[in-house]
């Protein structure tokens, strides 16, 4: 039995699946431990051996349905050749971009630079069993803005600043359209039966410019997932209402929620995507009588349809490892 698939292609309701946005990570003592050996984070994503561990650690420890592979999406970036690293307390830096030379990687190159990732995939498959490996990507908006910005937009952005040169904004969207195909296709043939494409900074789009900038770019992602019949779930972070005219555009699998948009203008509203996550992770440092309260809210509004558990972003390093487990055995005993 697989939960996550019988929800995602059966369309299953009741015995909710649950998986959480970073469930590996900051908040588990045992990936601390490897972290604080290991200084250099992208040489750790390309460490096979670790990053197995590491993804399986929170597989270990609750009773999850599914695993994601310990990677991150600036990956891409790194595999065309623009260098990235984590300052601690900063986030991502990124070196110049070079895209004439960037643009000549070619798909044979990219794959050499990342087959540590991909030999991940292949030796976490051997160790769960019939759960989910999740795979996954940036969409090219994110990863775009990530690679011209050359940090986190968190700190500073603007619109017409990071899209002022047109030429290179083309190159560079036909080059991600490409490439995040290429590692998509590797995942799936290292072993990932699902993907999940995270656009994290889609919230920041000018409205009017959604359809240029996300939709259009990630329903040929999505397009190219559905050929090789694996479920695609899509997260366009932030971007409210618009949500709706995602859904109906993009036509993704499965819709992974934020927790700013109302879940119950999300169930009105949407009907052909499977709804994953939502709840706030800000709720997880709360007592548990809280927690218990929002998390039935979500399962409460999806109860007739069917509904992955999880958050509307990623587990906050604060949370206690507890809580996970807390909230897993609630999905588990929900009725
Ligand atoms: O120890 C550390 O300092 C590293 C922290 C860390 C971790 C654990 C980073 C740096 N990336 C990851 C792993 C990661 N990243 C995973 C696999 C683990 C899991 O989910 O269990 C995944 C799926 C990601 C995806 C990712 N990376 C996203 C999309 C999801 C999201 O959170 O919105 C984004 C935006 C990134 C970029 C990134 N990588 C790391 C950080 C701190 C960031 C965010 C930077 C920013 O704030 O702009």
């Amino acid at each position: 039995m697989n939960r996550l698939l019988d929800c995602i292609n059966n369309k299953k309701i009741g015995d909710t699946p649950i998986w959480f946005m970073r469930q590996a990570g900051r908040y588990l003592p045992e990936f601390m431990k490897i972290r604080k050996q290991n200084t250099d984070f992208v040489k750790l994503c390309l460490n096979s051996d670790l990053a197995k561990e590491i993804t399986i650690q929170p597989i270990k420890r609750f009773d999850l349905d599914a695993a994601i592979i310990f990677s991150d999406i600036l990956m891409i970036p790194y595999g065309l050749g623009q260098n990235v690293s984590f300052k601690k307390g900063y986030g991502p830096r990124l070196d110049e971009l070079q895209i004439d030379i960037l643009t000549k990687v070619d798909n044979k190159t990219f794959t050499k630079n990342l087959k540590p990732v991909y030999e991940t995939i292949k030796k976490v498959k051997k160790e769960i069993g019939k759960k989910s490996l999740i795979g996954f990507v940036g969409a090219p908006w994110t990863l775009f803005l990530y690679m011209v910005n050359k940090q986190s937009p968190k700190k500073n952005f603007n619109f017409n600043e990071i899209t002022k040169n047109n030429a290179l904004t083309k190159k560079l969207y036909k080059k991600l359209e490409e490439i995040i195909c290429v590692h998509i296709k590797n995942q799936v043939d290292a072993g990932a039966n699902i993907i999940q494409i995270f656009d994290s900074w889609a919230g920041l789009l000018p409205e009017n410019q959604l359809k240029d900038y996300c939709y259009e770019p990630t329903k040929k992602i999505v397009e190219f997932v559905k050929e090789l019949n694996i479920p695609v779930i899509c997260f366009p972070r932030g971007i409210d209402k618009n949500y709706g005219d995602f859904c109906s555009s993009v036509k993704p699998d499965c819709i992974s929620i934020d927790y700013e948009v109302d879940p119950n203008w999300i169930k009105k509203n949407i009907k052909t995507s499977v709804i994953q996550g939502g709840l706030d992770p800000k709720i997880l440092l709360k007592n548990k009588e809280e927690i218990e309260k929002e998390v039935r809210k979500y399962l409460d509004i999806f109860r007739e349809q069917p509904y992955i558990f999880n958050l509307g972003h990623g587990v906050l390093p604060e949370t206690k490892p507890e809580i996970i487990k807390f909230v897993t055995s609630l999905v588990r005993k929900y009725k």
